[in-house]
């Protein structure tokens, strides 16, 4: 069976970082390894949330993985909790990146233009040092002009301003680099990405659900990552995941009971899997 290792925290409430990782790999079929950064009673989207960090049990683990000689399909890292906790990652992917693996860092810090909680104005810079070290890179609209340092654009960023910062992402070093939750030319709502090595610009897009809601990024790198390391082609692995959050979101805008934190993943499970096997099987 393949094996993902992934590299975020635990919130304990609030369906982001692992606890959406690990159901999403796991529908493909796939060996979710976790690397738990820290623990939150809920995510930094709450008022007094509690955090345990767990930077000093990071080298240990690895360690122990690397005696043990684990081989990883994927690594992917969303949400760390400290500067510290980014150079101890780079550490991961200098024991474990092999020429099989694909590295894939969604630089989780910021939202609407604002970065989250606890992380002050020197993290965006490090975490673009981070993304040098990546195959692929996920950032959405704020995390791309963060780690550029240009003011943030707004959601409804025209295609033209989104590509600008592709162009400037590129230049971090990853092969791939794909801003999501933008809005393309036809007014739909998607992604928009940068092969480096050609050069070529590609983007997909749903129409939007007027509803925003916490983990969606997350949802959708771990689908992504799921299904690159399941072999499916890039663009496919790509609309896949966009189609998935689409869905999510969907069915929480729908839902007269929803939660105000997070979206019904966990309804959409289902469809995902549908989408998997017709994809495993072309
Ligand atoms: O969904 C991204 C995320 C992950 N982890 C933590 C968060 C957030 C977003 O707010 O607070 C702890």
């Amino acid at each position: 069976m393949k094996r993902i290792m992934t590299i975020q925290d635990i919130s304990c409430i609030g369906k982001c970082s692992l606890t959406v990782a690990l159901p999403i790999i796991s529908s493909f079929g796939i060996e979710t390894a976790i690397v738990p950064t820290a623990v939150l009673s809920t995510h930094t989207q709450f008022q007094g949330f509690t955090f345990r960090d767990l930077t000093e049990d990071l080298d240990p683990i690895r360690e122990h993985w690397k005696k043990e000689g684990f081989r990883f399909s994927a690594i992917y890292t969303g949400y760390l909790g400290s500067e510290r906790q980014i150079s101890i990652v780079k550490n991961y992917l200098k024991d474990f990146k092999t020429p099989e693996t694909v590295a894939i860092i969604d630089p989780v810090m910021a939202d609407n233009g604002k970065l989250y909680a606890g992380f002050d104005e020197h993290f965006p810079e490090k975490m673009a040092s981070l993304c040098g070290e990546a195959d692929i890179i996920l950032p959405n609209l704020s995390e791309a002009a963060l780690m550029l340092g240009v003011p943030y654009p707004g959601e409804d960023a025209a295609p033209e301003v989104t590509k600008k910062l592709l162009k400037g992402l590129a230049k971090l070093g990853a092969k791939l680099v794909v801003i999501t939750g933008v809005t393309l030319s036809d007014g739909t709502f998607g992604f928009l990405g940068l092969n480096v090595e050609t050069g070529e610009f590609f983007e997909y897009g749903n129409p939007k659900v007027p509803f925003k809601s916490h983990g969606t990024g997350d949802i959708f790198a771990s689908t992504f990552t799921g299904a690159i390391a399941k072999g499916i082609p890039t663009f496919d692995a790509l609309k896949l995941a966009a189609d998935y959050v689409t869905a999510c979101i969907k069915n929480t805008y729908e839902d007269p009971n929803r939660v105000n934190y997070a979206v019904n993943f966990e309804l959409e499970l289902p469809y995902l899997m549908k989408r998997i096997e017709r994809l495993s099987t072309k």
